[in-house]
């Protein structure tokens, strides 16, 4: 294919000093920001000594010869960078200059303008492409990124959309419904594969953090606002969520509802987060998260929702239900716990209290059910052919 063949002439004239690496991604550079100012990750390494490096630990790479344990930049893919929550911590990672943000988006323009617009430095992101509503997209997407060389230090599941007002499904290229296609089902896919990259990495501490809500468990009042989160017996799922010859929604019911197919989507983001958790935590090493960043009201989440409740919704969440956070300060949030030292705990679900000090929090009943997220493993794994 065009990108190999265009890989191999250049990668032996670069310089030496460069390395194979710098080629790799210097012929890759169209899925990138322009060439001339892209760093390679692990080339662009800041020297951090020990006592001032977050997360230095033994086994970090040393990159100075004079010895000092030095902890190279760490590389995170964001999905869904180009707005909101995922731009925002994408904005929060690349100004420590300790990461390199791949920014996984389904537009590349519009990541491109998004990222100059909130003033991101040109060489501290990437772009690639990933449409969540494709699986060979997302296919695609891994292939590509292993191409460009990088490392995977931390991958961060935070696309979705939301569909509030639909009353009639719409469907994923796989024919799948697409709140749960986006939502869950490419995410799941693009975990699974990426599970393999993240765990050849080097970096002291590796994470996969998967976007969970408020909305999905039913142990809190925001949880209880019609209509509730539910995957019942996930029989519409094991149906393949198609509407035509079965339920669009994964509990099986007749008829469709936007807003629980996306509340729906995040108890399956919450479980699979446990399932992996429980299936390679140990083995690993890997840190598991979830997390609810606040409620970000302002948003492109509420871009489908009527022009009336997103006026009223910023004010309500501000004044009335308290629940109100800055997309600034979600990113903070989500930055924390791809990058925090002392968040490490695999298997948690994150929440921070009114001083943003985070916690663990607990999740609803359904959504810590780990007989149900077996079954959701299984069936998904189906969906997106890896069973
Ligand atoms: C469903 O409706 C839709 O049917 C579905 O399509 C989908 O959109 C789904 O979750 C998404 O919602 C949910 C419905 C159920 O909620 C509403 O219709 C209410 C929408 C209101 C959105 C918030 C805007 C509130 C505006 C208040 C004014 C703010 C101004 C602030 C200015 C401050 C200045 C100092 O809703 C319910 O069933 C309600 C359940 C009961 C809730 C408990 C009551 C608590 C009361 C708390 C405050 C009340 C706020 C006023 C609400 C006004 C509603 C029009
Ligand atoms: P935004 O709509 O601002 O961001 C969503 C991102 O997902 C966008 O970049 C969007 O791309 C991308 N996306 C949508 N569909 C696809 C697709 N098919 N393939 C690839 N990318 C896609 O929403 P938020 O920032 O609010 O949401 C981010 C996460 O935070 C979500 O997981 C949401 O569930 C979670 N969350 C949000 C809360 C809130 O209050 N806003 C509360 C709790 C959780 P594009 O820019 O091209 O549209
Ligand atoms: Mg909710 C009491 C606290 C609280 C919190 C933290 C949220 C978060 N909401 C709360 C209360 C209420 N909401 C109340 C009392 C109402 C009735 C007026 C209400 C209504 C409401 C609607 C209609 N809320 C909503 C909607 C949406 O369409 C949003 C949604 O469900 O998206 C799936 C939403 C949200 N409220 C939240 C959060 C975080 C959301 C949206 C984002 C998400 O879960 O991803």
């Amino acid at each position: 294919m065009a990108l190999q063949a265009a890989l191999l002439p250049s990668t032996l004239s670069v310089p030496k000093k460069a390395g194979n690496l710098a080629a790799v991604v210097k012929d890759t550079s169209f899925l990138t920001v322009p060439q001339k100012k892209l760093q390679v990750p692990s080339l662009s390494v800041r020297a951090q000594a020990v006592a001032t490096a977050p997360v230095a630990t033994p086994g970090a790479s040393t990159s100075t010869k004079d010895a000092k344990k030095t902890l190279r930049q760490g590389v995170v893919v964001i999905t869904g960078a180009s707005s909101g929550l995922g731009l925002a911590a994408a904005k929060a990672l690349a100004e420590t200059g300790k990461w390199h943000v791949v920014m996984a988006c389904r537009d590349f323009l519009k990541a491109a303008k998004a990222a100059k617009g909130a003033g991101m430095a040109d060489g501290s992101y990437t772009i690639m492409h990933l449409d969540l509503a494709s699986l060979d997209s997302v296919r695609q997407f891994v292939d590509n990124f292993r191409r460009a060389g990088m490392p995977l230090d931390s991958l961060v599941c935070n696309a979705a959309i939301y569909r509030p007002t639909a009353r009639t499904p719409t469907f994923t290229a796989d024919g799948y419904e697409m709140s749960v296609g986006v939502n869950h089902l490419g995410h799941f896919l693009l975990a699974r594969l990426l599970l393999d990259d993240l765990q050849k990495s080097d970096y002291p501490s590796r994470r996969l953090i998967i976007l969970g809500s408020i909305t999905g468990n039913t142990n809190t009042l925001a949880g209880n606002i019609p209509p509730k989160a539910g995957l019942g017996d996930l029989r519409g799922l094991a149906g393949g969520l198609r509407g035509q010859n079965g339920s669009a929604m994964i509990d099986g019911s007749e008829s469709f509802d936007g807003a629980k197919a996306y509340k729906d989507s995040k108890i399956c983001n919450m479980l699979t987060m446990q399932e992996l958790h429980r299936r390679y935590h140990e083995e690993t090493g890997i840190t598991f998260a979830s997390l609810y960043p606040g409620c970000i009201a302002t948003t492109g989440l509420f871009r489908e929702h009527i022009p009336l409740f997103r006026l009223l919704f910023p004010p309500f969440q501000k004044f009335i239900a308290k629940g109100f956070v800055s997309e600034a300060e979600s990113g903070k949030r989500l930055a924390q716990v791809v990058s925090d030292p002392s968040l490490t705990k695999s298997g948690v679900y994150w929440s921070w209290n009114k001083d943003s000090a985070s916690f663990e929090n607990q999740l609803s009943q359904e959504a810590s059910d780990p007989e149900k997220a077996r079954k959701l493993w299984e069936i998904s794994e189906k969906l997106v052919g890896l069973a």
